[in-house]
């Protein structure tokens, strides 16, 4: 039952013996992300008022241009989690390799590796549109206490051991799961607190909105193309309409809540799609997953994907059940 007066904190303590591996230490790290996603939230809040927007004149590994907030955002999450002792590997959309806190600190005795994109859809900071942070918790395979290895970020996403996205919206949210349902949370900003205000949330088997970047219209495969078609054509009373904001997290968010489907193609510009499997696709696949929806390349659930790359990307679809799987009978 949904308590609205239940916090963040208190929700974690009351469900922590549900967790799969209940040690507390899965507790701490969220309790790490959540704290990072206040200090991020006020930051974005500030936008406009204080020197946080733009571009650094740096680019990522992905040759993307990195805005300031993408930096700022990438050492808030990674200090907090690195001063925190809580984690023992962090792999960031922002970092060209992933980083072993056991360098850092030679007794670090943790089993979780945090993935993370941590403000995704940065193109929209500078024009006031919501963005997010996007996150995904393993246990590591490798011996506790050596050093993180790759192989340790490259895990299936059917693996993940929690998953979840703050977004910085009309209000701040933060949403996840550890594989027992999804929770959100709002957060109450004149007290800095986050309330649970969503409990279990599911998708709804079908829906009407369809969330795709049509300017790539003539790069999509053909199936993609028919899929639009599809949605467009008015026999059948098919009631589709197009909602896309260029941010995963927000177009996610909203197609869970209404009923939807989001589609990030391959284009020939992006022959691999753009999105990144294992820190965008991997845990909103999980949470998609965990609310009732699917989560696919096209042709594989996005979950039983082998990773080979720390930032390899994949094509995307996913949302309301119904909708994928209209979407799969034109492949
Ligand atoms: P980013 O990680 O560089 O911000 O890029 C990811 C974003 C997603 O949030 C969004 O779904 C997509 O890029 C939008 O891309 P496009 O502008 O090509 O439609
Ligand atoms: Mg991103």
């Amino acid at each position: 039952m949904l308590n609205k007066n239940l916090t963040l904190g208190e929700f974690i303590i009351k469900n922590q013996s549900s967790f799969k591996y209940s040690s507390g230490e899965l507790s701490s790290l969220i309790n790490s992300i959540r704290l990072a996603a206040k200090i991020v939230n006020h930051e974005v809040n500030k936008a406009g008022l204080v020197d946080i927007i733009g571009e650094t004149g740096d680019e990522n590994i992905q040759s993307e241009k990195q805005q300031k907030l993408d930096v700022y955002a990438n050492n808030k999450f990674i200090k907090t989690l690195v001063n925190r002792n809580i984690v023992c590997g962090i792999a960031s959309e922002e970092e060209e390799n992933f980083i072993s806190i056991n360098s850092i600190d030679k007794k670090n005795q943790n089993k979780y590796i945090v993935l993370i994109d941590p403000l995704d859809g940065s193109s929209n900071i500078d024009v006031n549109v919501s963005v997010g942070t996007i996150f995904s918790i393993y246990r590591r395979k490798s011996k506790i206490g050596s050093e993180v290895e790759l192989n340790d970020f490259l895990q299936f996403g059917r693996d993940q051991v929690a998953a979840g996205y703050i977004i910085y919206g009309t209000s701040t949210m933060l949403v996840y799961t550890t594989g027992n349902g999804v929770n959100g949370f709002t957060l109450n900003p004149a007290i800095g607190t986050f309330y649970h205000s969503h409990s279990n949330l599911s998708i709804p088997k079908d829906g009407k909105i369809y969330s795709i970047n049509e300017g790539n219209y003539l790069q999509f495969p053909e199936f993609v193309k028919k899929y639009i078609k599809f949605c467009q054509e008015e026999k059948n009373e098919r009631p589709y309409t197009s909602r896309y904001i260029g941010s995963l997290v927000s177009d996610f968010h909203r197609n869970m809540i209404k009923g939807g489907i989001f589609l990030y193609p391959q284009t020939l510009k992006n022959p691999n799609g753009k999105l990144r499997l294992l820190y965008e696709c991997n845990p909103i696949a999980f949470i998609c997953e965990q609310a009732g929806g699917i989560a696919t390349n096209g042709y594989k659930n996005i979950l039983d994907i082998e990773p080979e790359l720390l930032h390899q990307r994949t094509p995307f679809y996913c949302g309301s059940e119904k909708m994928v799987k209209d979407l799969q009978k034109f492949i």
